[in-house]
């Protein structure tokens, strides 16, 4: 566990902390939660008081239930010489005037946390309850700790125990909604910006104060989703089953979930659980084997190296599975002028992260295999870049986001033809990478993150036959001075047009409330038309303990 997630936990287990209410105790249950067992590394060491937190404000929620003063239960603990069982607490919940005592530990296994505990009844001799939950990898640890407290305050009460899915919507999301109610009745809002700067040719109106092209007024909307309970780390569009009508894929650090898009709501289709030591970076959805089905092709990070994979629905099996695995390369899929939709790679390095020439993949033999390498700059990446025929002239300019997150354009022959103004992209994904020894660093081998980029499309939205460039830029209220520590908690999509000097906008979304970290522009809905489809990641909920994801829908089609 990295030291910024580390913070985070913490961070969510102090505000929980703040928010336990302190009852009088009237008649209500009166449980001792002795100090948990460790089983952990002195980095995890902390995560005891926020769980040991975390219990006890949970047990207390709607229910009638106290907890005994938690120094007092940690002065009777002291006392404890030998190791603890049934017998010890109920003797330790006896002095206390407790009626129930919880005990137990917290043991990392691998990359995951075990969190067991013992729910015993101090009065008669009923077996105690065992409460048991798993983290897969560190990602979802403040769900799991979340269910097990939830599972403690059952087996008190003598209910069932719970599984919170870990990518799966709730029934009825409890959430305030941040955004307007997916189908929501009434005249939709404008939620698009735009600036009088537009690209020639768009017929400009005055709407309140600001000034609209044409293109502006297309977006009239947005639909949201239900909630996801994990981090949506990558989403793309496209016919993944063979039914000829899209499905969303989405995935997580370790999963891969397919939604068709219902009235109200995504419906999952199709589950694929990974490994928890494989980490999934980025998902694009495309048919190029031609079989009438799109490939899924998954960038995915084991024990610090590329490991893709491909999956494709077999029609006559029934099932998704792995066409291609064990790629050592970062897999992307892009719309590239002259050539169409393309499967490009770029290899990882001992030195950097990110290596070698990106090159194209071709389909031979039931294959994809490493074929024409491209002539970029060095310092272009696969992530956060595509190429665009700027000025029309035949050539591909390369377009991408450089190192300090600013957006350049440079030509084929290396030239720089313009750098923006404000920074784009901005992404808290990452993997990390062990480097030998490098300048700013001591020791021999030092722990890097990299970050991955968001996509950049390049696209015509409005049907001029000009292609636009859609990119979408985080903002973060640290700003982006801490290289390491990134708090994104703010997003947008800007529609950007090549006036002869420069990209200037056409249009943007309204600030989205949340962590941008993947979009496409698809026919999401199967009506003939594209959407905007926005995946976000809701990281600041901190009432709310866990991390959700959501997805937005906005519509891009004319209004008449
Ligand atoms: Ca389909
Ligand atoms: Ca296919
Ligand atoms: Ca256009
Ligand atoms: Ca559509």
């Amino acid at each position: 566990m990295n030291l910024k997630s580390s913070a985070k936990l913490f961070l969510l287990l102090f505000l929980l902390l703040l928010v336990s209410p302190s009852r009088a105790a009237q008649q209500k249950i009166k449980v001792a939660i002795i100090p948990f067992k460790m089983n952990v590394g002195e980095e995890l060491k902390y995560l005891r008081d926020g769980i040991m937190d975390m219990l006890s404000t949970r047990l207390t929620q709607g229910a009638d239930i106290t907890t005994v003063e938690s120094l007092v239960v940690k002065k009777a603990a002291e006392g404890i010489t030998s190791e603890l069982n049934e017998v010890i607490a109920r003797r330790v919940g006896s002095d206390l005037g407790a009626d129930y005592v919880v005990f137990g530990s917290v043991t990392k296994v691998m990359e995951s946390l075990s969190l067991d505990g013992k729910v015993v009844k101090v009065q008669g001799e009923e077996p105690a309850t065992q409460v048991f939950t798993q983290s897969s990898g560190m990602d979802n640890v403040i769900i799991k700790i979340s269910e097990f407290s939830q599972n403690i305050q059952n087996a008190i009460l003598g209910k069932p125990l719970i599984t919170i899915p870990l990518f799966q919507p709730p029934p009825q999301p409890q959430v305030q909604a941040q955004y307007p109610q997916a189908e929501a009745p009434g005249p939709p809002a404008d939620y698009f910006i735009s600036k009088k700067k537009g690209r020639g040719g768009e017929e400009e109106e005055e709407d309140g104060f600001f000034v609209q092209t044409a293109a502006a007024k297309r977006a009239q909307g947005f639909w949201r989703s239900q909630l996801f309970e994990t981090e949506l780390w990558g989403m793309d569009i496209g016919d993944v089953n063979g039914d000829k009508e899209n499905e969303i894929v989405l995935i997580d650090a370790h999963n891969i979930e397919i939604y068709k898009k219902a009235p109200g709501k995504l419906e999952l289709v199709k589950r694929i659980e990974g490994k928890f030591y494989e980490k999934n970076l980025n998902v694009d959805v495309a048919d190029l084997n031609k079989n009438g089905i799109s490939e899924i092709f998954v960038s995915s990070i084991k024990d610090e190296f590329v490991n893709s994979f491909v999956v494709e629905f077999n029609k006559d099996k029934g099932e998704y599975r792995r066409i291609a695995e064990n790629i050592p390369w970062f897999l992307k899929v892009m719309d590239l002028p002259g050539q169409g939709l393309t499967l490009l790679g770029q290899k990882s390095g001992t030195d950097v992260a990110f290596s070698g020439d990106i090159t194209q993949f071709s389909y031979k033999n039931g294959k994809f295999l490493p074929d024409q390498r491209y002539d970029l700059p060095r310092n272009v990446i696969v992530y956060g870049f595509n190429l665009v025929d700027i000025e029309k002239t035949g050539e591909k300019d390369v377009l991408f986001i450089d190192e300090s997150e600013y957006l350049r354009i440079v030509s084929p022959s290396g030239e720089l033809k313009w750098k923006s103004d404000d920074q784009y992209g901005g992404s808290d994904k990452y993997f990390e990478r062990y480097f030998e020894k490098d300048a700013t660093s001591e020791k021999n081998i030092s722990k890097k993150k990299i970050y991955v980029q968001p996509r950049i499309l390049v696209m015509d939205t409005n049907k001029d036959d000009e292609k636009e460039i859609i990119i979408g830029r985080n903002d973060s209220q640290t700003g982006r001075i801490f290289k390491d520590t990134r708090m994104y908690h703010k997003s947008e999509i800007q529609n950007l047009g090549w006036n002869g000097i420069s990209l200037v906008e056409n249009w943007r979304t309204k600030k989205i409330d949340g962590y941008l970290s993947d979009f496409q522009i698809k026919d999401v809905d199967n009506d003939g038309e594209n959407e905007l489809v926005v995946a976000v990641i809701l990281r600041y909920d901190l009432m709310q303990v866990k991390t959700k994801s959501t997805v937005l829908i906005y519509e891009l089609k004319t209004r008449s």
